[in-house]
Formats: structure tokens, sequence, C-alpha cells
């Protein structure tokens, strides 16, 4: 902790001495790192601009799945269901329907018939439930069991771009230093299995503008998806094998 902390330290001391920060500008960011408790964005500060390094360092030695972060809107202990299923939604939940499918093995290639697939997402306005008002509680969440040969078919709707809110401390931030505050579409997952690592992950849609340029450097090229038209015309199908690591 001594070590941590005092590195930390000597590195804000460092950009101090280097830009010879004023008074004024120490003034404002006091106010701004107090404003971000007040507005309750340290989940999303922290998760938008720091949490993709913590995840590189951890995961570097995996040979199975990328990951990526898991963002400030994972809820656990959603409710289950046996794979096929459909996702928990409203009658007239918007979006195009999204069929999500396909298997979870170990990196020997054996098929994991135990594993479970969380899936959690924004809903057609970039809402997430639990996360923002008048949304049923799970809404667009749920824990999926795979079939005997390790399979999963969730069936629920496309989510949308999504903009971080630009209303509290973090927008301010955005909003001073010319940046925007977009990350592209995309789909949360944690899938686990016994006696491997828990994978979380975030999958994409190819096209999306910020692809390239998401505001939480979440996205890897291994996490873009390739969705085809449903055969019955209905939206769209997608398959993603998911490769877990042994403990
Ligand atoms: C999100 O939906 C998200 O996944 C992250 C990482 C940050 C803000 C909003
Ligand atoms: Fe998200």
């Amino acid at each position: 902790m001594s070590q941590l902390a005092t590195e930390v330290l000597e590195a804000i001391h460092e950009v101090i001495r280097k830009h010879h920060v004023t008074y004024a500008e120490y003034d404002a960011l006091k106010k701004w790192l107090i404003q971000v408790g007040e507005d309750g964005e340290w989940p999303l500060f922290l998760d938008v601009w720091v949490e993709h390094v913590v995840e590189d360092v951890n995961t570097a030695h995996r040979k199975g799945n990328k990951g990526t972060i898991e963002g400030p809107y994972y809820v656990p202990d959603s409710p289950v269901q046996q794979s096929p299923a459909k996702i928990d939604q409203r009658d007239d939940e918007k979006g195009e329907p999204l069929q999500f499918q396909g298997q979870v093995r170990s990196v020997d290639g054996s098929v994991l018939k135990d594993a479970k697939v969380e899936l959690w997402h924004a809903d057609a306005d970039g809402y997430y439930s639990q996360y923002a008002p008048g949304l049923p509680e799970w809404n667009l969440r749920g824990t999926f069991e795979v079939d005997d040969e390790g399979r999963y078919q969730i069936g629920t709707v496309l989510p949308a771009p999504y903009q971080i809110p630009t209303d509290g401390a973090c927008g301010k931030l955005i909003a001073a230093a010319d940046w925007h505050a977009w990350r592209p579409a995309h789909l949360h997952v944690k899938v686990s299995a016994p006696d491997h690592e828990l994978l979380t992950a975030q999958l994409y849609f190819p096209g999306d503008p910020h692809n390239d340029d998401d505001i939480a450097s979440a996205v890897k090229p291994e996490l873009v998806l390739d969705p085809k038209d449903a055969s019955d015309g209905a939206g769209k199908v997608v398959d993603y094998d998911f490769v877990l690591d042994p403990v």
C-alpha cells in the first residue's frame, strides 16, 4: 500500500511540476474531485478511465478468450434460466431482435457443460436496468446455463450505442478536455465454469463509429461480433464461442 500510494502521489507531483499547476487550477481540481463523489460518479470515472489497464495486466497470461472491462453497471445474481431462453424484457421492448448463441469450451477444446453465461446490456435507448428509472428490475439481465454440449442461445434485442452521462462531473471533464462521451454499442458478459477463470468481456458490433475511439478504451478486435440476418427475417443472429482458461 505504501509503495503504490507513494508512487501514485509522485506521479501527480511530477505533473504539477512539469506544467507549473497554479493555485486556480489546484482549486478547480479539488472542486471537481469533490463533485465526482457528490454526483456518485466514482464507479463511472474509474471504470471508464482506469479499469482497462487493470484488466490488461490481469488477463495477459490467458490463452483462451480475450476479455475486457466490467464497467459500472454489473449486478450479480440475475435470474437463472436454462438455455435456450429469452432474456427478461418488456412486452414492448424496443430494438431489433438478436439471437445470441455459441458454445463454451476450455482451452484444450473440451466442452464445458456446466458453464454459465451472464448477460447484461443497455436497452435500445441506452439505459441499463437498476441504473435508470422506470425499468423492470432485471430488464435485459440474466444468467443462462448452457446445455449438455456447452451451448447457449439467448433471445434479446440489439443494444444502442451508449453515451456516458454528460450532466455530471465526468461530463464536465469530457467537455473541458474536448473529448466525446461515446461507447460503441455492446453486450456485457461474464462466462464462468468450474475450475476455470471467470471471463468478463464485452462484445461489439461491426461498423459502429465508436469501435475505434471508445471513451473507455475497452474494444479489442477479437470482441467484435459478426451478426447475420435471421433466416426467418426477424432481426439478427450471432454466433460467438467462449474459450475459458483452466485455473
Ligand atoms: C457503460 O455501459 C460501460 O460499459 C462502461 C465501461 C462505462 C460506462 C457505461
Ligand atoms: Fe456498458
